[in-house]
């Protein structure tokens, strides 16, 4: 498979296949670990992913083969976040968290090896996870004096329950990829020699279907868990479609040529 680079980053990977982008971590030293900047670099490519009309899938996932990604680099974990080159800590996944959910495309994590700490919460915030047969899952905060309780906790508890979801944060076990299939925390477990090929595949599927009802679709799971900015993301789709509608063009031809507008021939439905 052929992936033509998108853009040349420092700490990820940016490169696209068709229609299909993909994202991926390049610290395979550190098991994918992000430090301020590979976030920065990852919030940039979503940012262009989302614009790019052509594209219309992001796979996430780390170099390597041995990790997705072990979460926050703890060896630039300083006073207050993660510390970039700038001195400043940060903890911006959390921004990156929210524009994999709010993208209005499909994310798809392919996770193979370690997908731990704030590198699991990436996974679970993706829209598709798939797993390779050497991909272990687990949570590692309060071992190292960190926690997400927001996505991290309250999503995951959404995706595999509350009992669930309280024992992989107060043990911090690491699952197995058939554990995690069986919890619902996964879509798919496959061979690690067929991950990206199936994954592909899941993805060659995806562009296949109406971008806007699978738009549609994501912002109407988003909803009903994220409150008034869930409605904003769904409500926006909404005025999405209508700009597209004759009735929407009538008021906006009308007031660009001074007149009333005649709303009379669309029909109010039942
Ligand atoms: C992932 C795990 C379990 C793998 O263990 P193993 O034995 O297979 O590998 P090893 O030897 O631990 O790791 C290989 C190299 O990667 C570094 C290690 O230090 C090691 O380096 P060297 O000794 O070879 O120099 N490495 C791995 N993960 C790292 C990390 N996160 N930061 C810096 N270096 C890392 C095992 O490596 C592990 O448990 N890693 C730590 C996982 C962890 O605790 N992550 C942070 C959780 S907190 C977080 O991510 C977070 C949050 O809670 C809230 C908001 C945002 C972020």
């Amino acid at each position: 498979l052929t992936w033509t680079p998108i853009k040349e980053f420092r700490e990820i990977l940016f490169t696209q296949h068709g229609g299909i982008a993909k994202i991926s971590i390049n610290r395979p030293q550190v098991h994918n670990a992000f430090t301020p900047l590979t976030v920065q670099e990852m919030i940039e490519a979503m940012r262009i992913c989302q614009d790019r009309t052509d594209i219309g899938v992001i796979i996430l996932t780390g170099e390597g083969g041995r990790a997705f990604c072990s979460g926050g680099d703890q060896s630039v974990r300083g006073h207050g976040g993660y510390v970039g080159e700038d001195t400043v800590p940060r903890l911006n996944v959390l921004e990156l968290q929210k524009i994999i959910r709010s993208i209005p495309k499909p994310v798809v994590a392919m996770v193979a090896g370690w997908a731990i700490g704030g590198g699991h919460v990436l996974h679970v915030v993706c829209d598709l996870s798939i797993a390779a047969d050497n991909a272990r899952f687990g949570q590692t905060g309060p071992n190292v004096g960190s926690f997400d309780g927001g996505f991290g906790a309250s999503y995951l508890a959404r995706v595999v329950g509350q009992k669930k979801a309280r024992e992989i944060w107060f043990l911090c076990d690491q699952y197995d990829a058939q554990e995690a299939l069986d919890m619902g925390l996964v879509n798919k477990v496959v061979p690690l020699d067929k991950l990206e090929e199936t994954t592909v595949a899941w993805c060659h599927k995806i562009l296949q279907k109406s971008p806007l009802a699978l738009r549609m679709l994501k912002s109407s799971f988003n909803a009903e868990l994220d409150g008034q900015a869930g409605i904003q993301e769904l409500a926006g789709n909404a005025t999405l479609l209508y700009y597209l509608s004759e009735e929407a063009k009538e008021g906006r031809n009308a007031y660009m040529e001074k007149r009333q507008p005649d709303f009379s021939k669309y029909p109010k439905f039942p």
